[in-house]
């Protein structure tokens, strides 16, 4: 069934405006390595300073580009796989309440009143209009679902007993984890930034604030990844030529991220004073719990290119390797998948070190930290994004793809790229190497008494993966932009998303049903996160002015 005419607008407004607000995320992405490098040595570049610059490529590349993806293909999916129409009044709604908070939070970044990073944690303060973008753009993400279920409700009763499609599946894992972790950041907004930025309240509780932003903070990686997820479970085994190996392991995947994903957000407050080591500690050990899906995807995903490999004629103990399909440029979807696979393989285990309490004192707020999230968000979830919208932009508009074989290369001069890149991040954070600091002001800067000539080289390193992933990003664009101006093909049959079939097609009852899982996970969270925040709410610090990165001196609200 095709689209609806208006959701297909609809969605590719929601893929192509945050495409675009992306040149500037990623041009600030380019900058940072030259900060850190130390090739620019000043406080700001071009009329923008490093942490307006900063918060711009945190804020565009991880919370509004990933949010506009998920919601994008979230309807893609759901319209596709239900076959069904979905409310075109609440795909709108949604739509511009997303677009005017992304737009009014860029606006008060650009204007230099909200350098408080993508994780907005106080002492430091933006402009209320920034917390209002936050919570349009929030409001706005949470439409879709709400939209989805009756359509969800309908579909399971005209089709009783059937299994509920994968991807449907995938994205209602990712929407339930979003539902449930943004509330916490919701209250966060409103009821703390909100009124302190504005004045009416003289002082807030940085660790309930934090506290707060961190249950958020956590699932929302999670929130990224489902996506993806949905991508590898449901799209790479027929790329490559095979079927998904088993259809539970992607059924039980999702539903544990559904359980797993909130509770455990204190693993970025170790090192945080207020906290109890024992609550750090059980969370500590339910983050070593979440790789498990991972690592069950990972086996899954691997069996799964085996069999497509060994179907195309591969064999051996290590000879399928060379049957998949790298290099097709009529392929050109299944670098982008799997790229980020081999990708994740390095963020998956070094997040693991990171969950590690004692060993994360090594690594905490040290450029290890985005040398694992660039092999996370910037790797698996990144490509994901860009190879799915454009799949989708040129499928819905019935374009071809100009051209495939640049296409097919952008992954592999992006993968190039973040390798080089973390390895000079995890070299130099093991040395002490800060994040988050302009290094081109001093470590990195001979004249100044802080000048450290053994972080030159990872420094350095850094830079040249940093400038190649900005190299593949411009050959994405010149991809996307030749084929948004090419002629239409016309096509016999409406766009449709690749779908695998399952190998082992296993009926669990345990996973069928989202029900359980949302309560054991509300459950879980309660259990995890009650005496933390008694305490903190208990024992908090209640009166902590703003700050702006600039000035050692408080805001002044009043005036
Ligand atoms: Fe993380 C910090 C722990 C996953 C993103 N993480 C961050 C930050 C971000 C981030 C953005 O415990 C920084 C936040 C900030 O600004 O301060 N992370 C983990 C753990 C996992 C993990 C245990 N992180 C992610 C994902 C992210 C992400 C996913 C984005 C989407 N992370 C941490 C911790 C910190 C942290 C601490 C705080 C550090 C600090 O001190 O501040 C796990 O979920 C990872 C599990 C993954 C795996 C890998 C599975 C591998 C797969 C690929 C298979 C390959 C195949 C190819 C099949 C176990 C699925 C084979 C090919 C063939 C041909 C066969």
């Amino acid at each position: 069934m095709e689209l609806q005419k208006n959701l297909k607008r609809i969605i590719l407004a929601e893929l192509l405006v945050p495409l675009a607000l992306f040149v500037f995320g990623a041009y600030h992405g380019v900058l940072q390595v030259l900060y850190l490098a130390g090739v620019i040595r000043a406080n700001s570049f071009a009329g923008i300073d490093y942490y307006e610059g900063l918060t711009a490529h945190g804020v565009i590349n991880a919370i509004v580009l990933t949010t506009f993806f998920a919601v994008a293909f979230g309807y893609t999916v759901i319209g596709q796989e239900l076959k069904s129409h979905v409310s075109i009044a609440g795909a709108a709604i949604s739509l511009v309440l997303m677009l005017s908070g992304a737009v009014m939070a860029a606006a008060m970044i650009f204007l230099g009143k909200a350098s408080v990073l993508y994780t907005f944690y106080p002492p430091l303060m933006a402009h209320p209009l920034f917390y209002v973008g936050l919570v349009l753009f929030i409001v706005g993400s949470w439409v879709p679902m709400w939209t989805w279920i009756p359509v969800y409700l309908r579909w399971r009763k005209e089709h009783r007993g059937q299994k509920t499609p994968m991807g449907v599946v995938g994205i209602f894992a990712a929407f339930i984890v979003w539902q449930m972790a943004t509330l916490p950041v919701a209250f966060e907004v409103l009821v703390q930034l909100l009124p302190w930025s504005l004045g009416w309240i003289s002082g807030i509780n940085v660790m309930l604030s934090r506290t707060l932003f961190w249950f958020f903070g956590h699932p929302l990686v999670y929130f990224w990844l489902l996506p993806t997820y949905v991508l590898y479970y449901t799209m790479l085994p027929k790329l490559a030529g095979g079927k998904l190996f088993s259809d539970f392991a992607g059924r039980f995947t999702f539903m544990a991220l559904i359980l797993l994903s909130c509770p455990l957000g204190l693993h970025h407050q170790f090192a945080d004073p207020g906290i109890s080591t024992t609550s750090k500690g059980i969370q500590g050990v339910l983050t070593l719990l979440v790789a498990i899906p991972s690592l069950l995807t990972a086996f899954t995903i691997a069996a799964s290119l085996e069999h497509a490999a060994r179907r195309r004629g591969g064999k051996g103990l290590f000879g399928w390797w060379n049957k998949l399909p790298y290099f097709s440029a009529e392929n050109w979807m299944f670098p982008y998948l799997f790229c980020g696979l081999l990708i994740f393989l390095f963020g998956g285990i070094t997040g693991i070190v990171n969950a590690s309490y004692s060993m994360n004192n090594v690594v905490h707020n040290t450029a290890w930290v985005p040398a694992h999230f660039h092999l996370t968000v910037a790797g698996p979830i990144f490509l994901g994004i860009l190879g799915g919208s454009l799949l989708i932009v040129t499928g819905l508009l019935k374009k071809p793809v100009v051209s495939g074989a640049m296409a097919m290369i952008v992954p592999y001069v992006w993968m190039t790229g973040t390798f080089i890149f973390s390895t000079g991040f995890f070299i130099g954070g093991l040395r002490g190497e800060p994040r988050r600091t302009n290094m081109g002001l001093t470590y990195m800067n001979p004249a100044s008494p802080s000048y450290r000539p053994d972080w030159f080289v990872p420094a350095h390193l850094g830079m040249v993966g940093g400038c190649i992933m900005g190299l593949a990003v411009l050959l994405y664009f010149i991809v996307l932009i030749r084929s948004l101006a090419a002629k239409p093909v016309p096509a016999e049959a409406p766009f449709a998303l690749p779908t695998s079939e399952p190998y082992h097609d296993e009926d669990v009852a345990a996973v069928r049903n989202f029900a359980p899982w949302v309560a054991a996970a509300v459950l879980l969270c309660a259990a995890a996160y009650y005496v933390p925040i008694a305490n903190i709410v208990k024992f908090g610090v209640t009166t902590a002015p703003g700050f702006r990165p600039d000035s050692p001196a408080a805001v002044n609200t009043t005036h």
